[in-house]
């Protein structure tokens, strides 16, 4: 038996990644039996005759799109066209450190910013809560040297809305990734995405990266809103204060988190987004239970 990781899948046939190359494996009907799916990012064995046996322990399980054992995933926005979309942002970050996955936040476009641009301010808000963001630009390559060493040895998922540019990074960062680039009007026009499927594509240095379609990312319905603060990196050093215990940030007295917005401690940016994320997921909640 040889182990290898699944890069591609298409109905029962998978494409694993190996030191010697790819092979092209036939899935056993033992899978499905057992209520397992293979999907990218799955260590896997195989047999001498290219038949899947086992899929091994995951690490992390992405549902939408299904990926497994994806442990960074790069945050794209643009620095304009389109504009960030910080609460959005901020969901896909909560999203992320909740699923254990290392969150970087990746600025593109970077050509676009002028000297006094206030997207400056705004990612140093993003740097000072704790996050990794780095900022690149396709057009001129800036910054990219950068963002291809973050992804070296690790299992990358690109994401963001769409027009950020995701496809394009892929194809600067890696050679033969070929995704295809949509143009920003037809998106704009039409709402539509250009990458459809998921499948990894091998690092040179080590590593794999995954282009993923739009907003599909996004997928926050098992998200408890009584957890929501966990996923506030910022709020660390200042939770332990508030006077009631699992205190939720938003309403109590003596609120130790609160306190650090209006001193500035912590970005009031952040802070408004939790707050706004906490209410809504709170209502997702309350409507699921009575389903
Ligand atoms: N000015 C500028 N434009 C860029 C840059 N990178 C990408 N673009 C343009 O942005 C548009 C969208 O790029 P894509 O790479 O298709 O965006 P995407 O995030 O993959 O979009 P979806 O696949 O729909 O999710 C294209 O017109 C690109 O040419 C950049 O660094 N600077
Ligand atoms: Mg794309
Ligand atoms: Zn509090």
């Amino acid at each position: 038996m040889k182990e290898g990781i699944i890069i591609s899948g298409v109905s029962s046939f998978y494409d694993v990644w190996t030191n010697e190359g790819t092979v092209r494996c036939k899935a056993r009907g033992s899978f499905r039996k057992q209520g397992i799916t293979p999907v990218i990012g799955d260590r896997v064995l195989y047999s001498d005759k290219l038949y899947l046996e086992e899929v091994l322990p995951r690490t992390s399980m992405l549902v939408r799109p299904p990926v497994a054992n994806a442990d960074q995933a790069i945050l794209v926005i643009a620095a304009h066209t389109p504009e960030p979309n910080l609460p959005l942002l901020d969901r896909f970050l909560a999203q992320t450190l909740e699923q254990n996955i290392h969150p970087v936040l990746c600025c593109n476009k970077w050509d676009l910013v002028q000297e006094d641009d206030p997207i400056r301010e705004v990612l140093a808000e993003y740097r000072k809560a704790g996050f990794t963001v780095l900022t690149a630009s396709t057009l001129t390559g800036e910054g990219l040297d950068e963002v291809r060493a973050q992804l070296t040895g690790r299992i990358n998922l690109f994401a963001g809305p769409s027009g950020v540019g995701k496809s394009s990074l892929m194809n600067s960062l890696v050679p033969g990734a070929d995704q295809k680039i949509g143009t920003l009007s037809e998106k704009i026009q039409r709402g539509k995405n250009t990458t459809r499927h998921a499948r990894l594509i091998p690092l040179p240095d080590g590593g794999f990266a995954a282009d993923t379609p739009g907003f599909t990312f996004l997928y926050l319905g098992h998200l408890k809103y009584q957890e929501l603060e966990r996923y506030y990196p910022e709020f660390e050093g200042f939770r332990e204060e508030c006077r009631f215990r699992g205190c939720s940030h938003v309403t109590e007295p003596d609120c130790a988190v609160r306190a650090a917005v209006s001193t500035g401690k912590i970005s009031r940016l952040r802070y408004e987004n939790y707050t706004a994320l906490y209410q809504k997921i709170k209502e997702d909640n309350e409507e699921h239970r009575y389903e």
